[in-house]
């Protein structure tokens, strides 16, 4: 068994602390690598510049100089981590193969909402990680770990791996245990709704967000998926939306890199995710780029809406 060199205190305090929990050694090790990875990109995130580098990822979107800075710190853990046997990225338009023998392969988008970054909003770091190398034919409900990093005011990082949901917060470099258990209790009336242009194609979305307005809901939406939904898992409330519509019924978020990790992190505090008609955990995936509309909360509010839009 090959232990890596604690170089200083923190991996051990989580490695222990995700051992105790009863995480398996190598993905304990896996999970520190990738909250060493959020602490270099919390670092890297205050230097860097936030304007566009003038390429494009695999989604053909404009990449930040951040997109781009995060990226390489997560393949540089990613490449040195012994257990990783591949990885792919919203960066990529390819899966990375780094070692056949690797235990797990890993799909991230490594700085989600880096359009907030020139606003100085919160933004995030989204994993999910998957047995063996090949996820085609998979489904999210596959997943043998999900985490994301936020980098708001303080940084934190909250991870499954398939025993409840756990917060760490990063303090002066080092990651504190700051919530062991994190669980919904569906108490307060908040809603974060995603993609309001679809309002005009989807009379049935916008009867939703005229009965949240009526029945006093508090809107709770920043544009950055990390921090909209680590809202409702903080609050222990609310709901995230973000359609499709008659002419792009599979939306814009991707099922690998944001929708599956954030469906496993939910389900795991006691909540749910919907593409509208099925869970978010039981799509097959089909491709590195496969995008899927989602409704994700408490489980009664995400029942609720999805039983009241036309799929
Ligand atoms: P829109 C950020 O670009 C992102 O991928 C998610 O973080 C966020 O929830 C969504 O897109 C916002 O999309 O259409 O409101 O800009």
């Amino acid at each position: 068994m090959e232990w890596r060199l604690v170089v200083n205190m923190t991996p051990l305090l989580m490695l222990n602390i995700l051992l105790e929990k009863g995480a398996p050694i190598e993905l304990a090790e896996l999970l520190v690598e990738l909250a060493d990875s959020v602490r270099e990109i919390s670092v890297a995130i205050v230097t860097t510049s936030t304007g566009k580098v003038g390429t494009k990822n695999a989604f053909g979107e404009e990449q930040a100089a951040m997109d781009v800075r995060a990226e390489e710190i997560l393949q540089a853990h990613m490449k040195t981590c012994p257990f990783v046997g591949a990885f792919s990225s919203e960066e990529l338009d390819h899966l990375e193969v780094v070692r056949d023998e690797g235990k797990y392969s890993v799909y991230y988008d490594p700085l989600d909402g880096s359009s907030l970054l020139d606003v100085n909003c919160s933004v995030g770091t989204i994993v999910g990680v998957y047995e063996g190398n090949e996820v085609i034919g998979q489904t999210p409900g596959d997943q043998v770990a999900a985490l994301y990093g936020q980098y708001g005011p303080r940084t934190t990082v909250m991870l499954t791996f398939g025993q409840g949901v756990m917060e760490f917060t990063l303090h002066e470099g080092a990651w504190v245990l700051s919530e062991a258990s994190v669980q919904l209790n569906e108490e307060k009336k908040y809603f974060a709704p995603g993609n309001l242009r679809a309002c005009g194609d989807r009379p049935d979305y916008y009867a939703l967000i005229q009965s949240y307005i009526e029945g006093k809901y508090t809107l709770r939406y920043s544009g950055g998926m990390v921090p909209d939904i680590n809202h409702i898992l903080k609050k222990g409330s609310g709901i995230f939306m973000y359609p499709g519509t008659p002419d792009n019924p599979d939306a814009k978020l991707r099922l690998l890199y944001e929708c599956g990790p954030m469906a496993f992190l939910m389900e795991q505090a006691g909540g749910a995710a919907s593409n509208g008609r099925i869970s978010i955990m039981d799509l097959k995936i089909e491709s590195l780029v496969q995008r899927t509309p989602i409704f994700i909360g408490g489980a009664a509010q995400v029942e609720d809406a999805v039983s009241r839009l036309k799929a």
